[in-house]
């Protein structure tokens, strides 16, 4: 699949039904089947209407979107996940949450975290062959982040359209560490470690996330624009797990370790 192929085949009806069904699972945090069990000829493209679709409700009771994240951009995730194409899904800000503070668990389904190198952009990102280069020069600062992804169809088991529909299962986010200038050191070997519980859970380098995460910026810039979208300056962009990803419950402590970007941790209540 091109992730940048956007055909649709939903009609509004589907369309509206289909997010009423993501909208609740994620409002009430129940485990709901894969969409495409229904509409088995769900494309790509009809997976970011649903999930377009879902953001625009949202925001229309007031909520506000910061930026996009990149899904699926290692090969540990895609390993992971059984699904080899990269996503995007949005951020608002109540996603947030403040760096070692205390996430909840009760109101998701079964969230799991991952180490990323987050982007804060100065400058506006669009078009369709926006680049590595051109990503840097139109970033302000990185930031380590966790994010916490929480997909919610049953068992953790979807397709891509699917998936892309469940907005790339975001759920939340914390940043941390030593926010650093793009060109002050090079992204493309930075090592990470991620503990649970003070234990060592997988150690990698920023290389895994498609060769440099700024490869990934641009990727969620061009898929941006085949959606008719666009980075604007000021946006906060995830560029995807480094490692593969991890379960968490109550109780659990999980810090992401980065090489000259401090740490970023939060615990689980
Ligand atoms: O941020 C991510 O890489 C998540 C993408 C969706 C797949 C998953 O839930 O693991
Ligand atoms: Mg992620």
């Amino acid at each position: 699949t091109n992730p940048l192929s956007m055909g649709r085949s939903l009609d509004e009806r589907l369309l509206q039904a289909l997010t009423d069904r993501v909208e609740a699972a994620q409002t009430t945090a129940r485990a709901m089947p894969k969409l495409t069990d229904e509409v088995p000829g769900m494309t790509l493209g009809d997976g970011y209407a649903v999930q377009l679709a879902l953001r625009d409700r949202w925001l229309a009771t007031g909520r506000r979107q910061v930026g996009w994240k990149a899904g699926l951009t290692s090969r540990a995730k895609m390993d992971q996940m059984g699904v080899r194409v990269p996503t995007v899904g949005f951020l608002l800000a109540d996603m947030a949450r403040p760096e070692s503070s205390a996430v909840r668990t009760d109101d998701l389904v079964h969230p799991r975290v991952e180490c990323e190198i987050g982007f804060v952009l100065k400058a506006p990102l669009a078009g369709p062959d926006v680049t590595r280069e051109q990503v840097l020069e139109a970033t302000d600062f990185i930031v380590p982040a966790i994010e916490v992804i929480d997909s919610r169809y049953a068992g953790f088991k979807f397709d891509l359209p699917s998936v892309v529909a469940d907005n790339s299962s975001s759920a939340r986010y914390v940043t941390g560490g030593q926010p650093c200038g793009p060109h002050d050191l090079d992204l493309s070997s930075l090592g990470v470690v991620l503990e649970r519980n003070g234990e060592p859970q997988a150690i990698a380098a920023t290389a895994a996330v498609m060769g440099h995460p700024a490869d990934a910026v641009a990727l969620v810039a061009q898929v941006l624009h085949a959606l008719g979208e666009a980075l604007p300056a000021g946006s906060f962009v995830m560029s995807g797990g480094i490692t593969e990803a991890f379960a968490v419950k109550a109780g659990d402590f999980v810090c992401a370790r980065f090489q000259s970007l401090g740490s970023v941790g939060l615990r689980f209540v």
